[in-house]
């Protein structure tokens, strides 16, 4: 049964409705923002979520709209807008709440969405005259006609059986192209199959969808673009329709990047055709070299043993690899540190990244680490993958913070760089990154200075 929200009169009692004026605001967290912040414009691709919600508008609502993305772009306090769509992120969340409280005391109606919301909602709606729960393909078209007519609901959810074929196209033309790397992201699946214990994923979103692979190839036509990032968690979730979406891609002639699990390595056939298609660039997350961190978090189908061979066989398809791994794990000690350095530069990963286990709020290893008393606190602005905020087993948490910031640093020094692209096949094309990297590296302790995580260490 769906809560009314705050009143809002009915369209034609308000002068204004003629059209509705909407922002939608992606807020900035402490490292991704506009400025201050160390995600430099060679580590930014332009996120999908804006563009994909302003495409959704009903074409029958008139309405102005306005797309602002503060990790590139400072948002007005004074913002000129009747409906406010914020999305958040755990990280970004209590600046979320931030700017919703502000426009709220402003009278404008706020709407709170995203990953965040959809893990606490309840936590959400204390900030918002309505909160978006899950994918909002259907609720955020529903929504803004309720709005409308003056029905707002307190709160929208995704229906099961959502569908993503026959959807309007993410409109990318309103965010600043210039202000990324790559403005020709796109999506071709949703969800993940998996249930690794630290990722928001199966909780937020559950299972796959996709795409129809025809719709995803016009996507691709239409943008006209010969470089493209897929976001998808997992793009080779269903290996069968990966392979039909990588053999249509062949004839365009584009080169992508995505997201993917080790499990590529062992279908000759899905890797290929990946190479094929013109993929030149592979997230994949190791997480850990320790077996029992790998079963501790669910991944079991990332076999230690097997890591070489993953790595050597991407490489062989000329395709660079950015390797995620993850620090504090129960088995986690501080010699992991310099064992990861030293394996990524054995094999020559192209792109490391490091991040500290974090426990978002819905997720098994949050309840876990709350249940065991370890969460230092939850201030979700350091809940962004680089700040300690629990207590680790066997380390202290300075160890754990500390010791990722030597790691990052450690990597991407110009030795560590050169060791690990000099002579390989792909060294132009990893150098901006790894520059955009170090970069980031070297000034990440400036927001451990800033705020005090660690008291409990
Ligand atoms: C692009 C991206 C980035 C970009 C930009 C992020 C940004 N603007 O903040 C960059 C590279 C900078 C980045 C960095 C990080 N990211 Co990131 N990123 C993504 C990624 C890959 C794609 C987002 C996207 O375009 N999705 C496609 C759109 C269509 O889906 P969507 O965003 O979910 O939106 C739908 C619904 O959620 C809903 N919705 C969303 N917002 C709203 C708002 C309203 C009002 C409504 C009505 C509906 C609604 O409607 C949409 C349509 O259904 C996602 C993974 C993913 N595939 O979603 C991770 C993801 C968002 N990132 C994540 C993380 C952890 C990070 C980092 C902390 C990683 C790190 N350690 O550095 C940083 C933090 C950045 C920060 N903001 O502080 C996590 C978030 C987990 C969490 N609970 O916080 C995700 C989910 C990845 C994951 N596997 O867990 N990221
Ligand atoms: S494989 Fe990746 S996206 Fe899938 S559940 Fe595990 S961490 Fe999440």
């Amino acid at each position: 049964m769906l809560r009314l929200a705050r009143s809002w009169p009915a369209a034609p009692e308000r002068p204004w409705m003629q059209p509705v004026k909407i922002a939608l605001l992606s807020p900035r967290g402490p490292l991704y923002r506009h400025k201050t912040g160390i995600f430099k414009k060679s580590l930014r691709y332009m996120p999908l979520t804006l563009p994909t919600l302003a495409a959704l508008i009903p074409p029958e609502i008139p309405h102005q709209l306005r797309l602002i993305d503060e990790g590139i772009e400072s948002i007005p306090f004074d913002l000129d807008a009747d409906i406010v769509g914020i999305s958040a992120i755990t990280g970004s969340s209590p600046r979320a709440y931030e700017l919703a409280d502000h426009y709220r005391r402003q009278g404008k109606c706020v709407v709170l969405g995203g990953v965040h919301p959809t893990l606490v909602p309840d936590e959400a709606a204390l900030h918002a005259d309505s909160v978006v729960v899950g994918y909002a393909e259907d609720s955020w078209p529903q929504l803004l006609r309720d709005f409308s007519q003056g029905n707002l609901q307190a709160r929208y959810r995704q229906q099961p059986g959502l569908q993503l074929g026959g959807r309007p196209l993410p409109r990318r033309e309103l965010l600043p192209n210039g202000n990324f790397t790559v403005g020709h992201t796109l999506e071709a699946t949703r969800g993940c199959i998996h249930k690794c214990n630290f990722c928001v994923v199966p909780t937020a979103w559950g299972r796959p969808l996709q795409h129809p692979v025809a719709e995803v190839i016009q996507d691709v036509r239409n943008m006209g673009a010969k470089r493209l990032i897929f976001m998808d968690l997992n793009l080779i979730a269903d290996k069968e329709y990966a392979k039909d979406l990588f053999r249509a891609l062949i004839p365009l002639k584009v080169h992508w990047g995505g997201l993917v699990t080790t499990e590529i390595a062992w279908d000759d056939e899905l890797l290929d055709l990946a190479a094929r298609s013109g993929c030149k660039g592979l997230l994949i997350g190791f997480e850990s070299l320790t077996p029992e961190a790998l079963k501790e978090c669910r991944k079991g189908f990332n076999l230690l043993k097997e890591y070489s061979q993953v790595i050597e066989r991407v490489h062989d398809r000329k395709i660079a690899i950015m390797g995620t791994f993850v620090f504090g794990f129960d088995n986690d000690t501080v010699d992991n540190f310099e064992r990861t350095v030293d394996f990524v530069m054995t094999h020559r990963i192209e792109l490391p990244r490091y991040a500290v286990l974090t426990p978002f709020p819905g997720t098994p290893l949050h309840q876990r680490l709350d249940a065991e008393g370890r969460l230092l606190h939850k201030d979700w602005s350091l809940y962004d993958g680089q700040h300690v905020v629990f207590q680790p087993a066997l380390m202290t948490a300075r160890d754990l913070q500390y010791g990722i910031e030597h790691t990052w640093k450690k990597t991407y020094s110009y030795r560590g760089i050169l060791r690990r692209l000099w002579k390989g096949n792909l060294f132009w094309t990893a150098l901006t990154a790894n520059l955009g990297y170090r970069f980031y590296a070297h000034r990440l302790h400036q927001f451990y200075n800033c705020r005090e995580p660690l008291l409990a260490a």
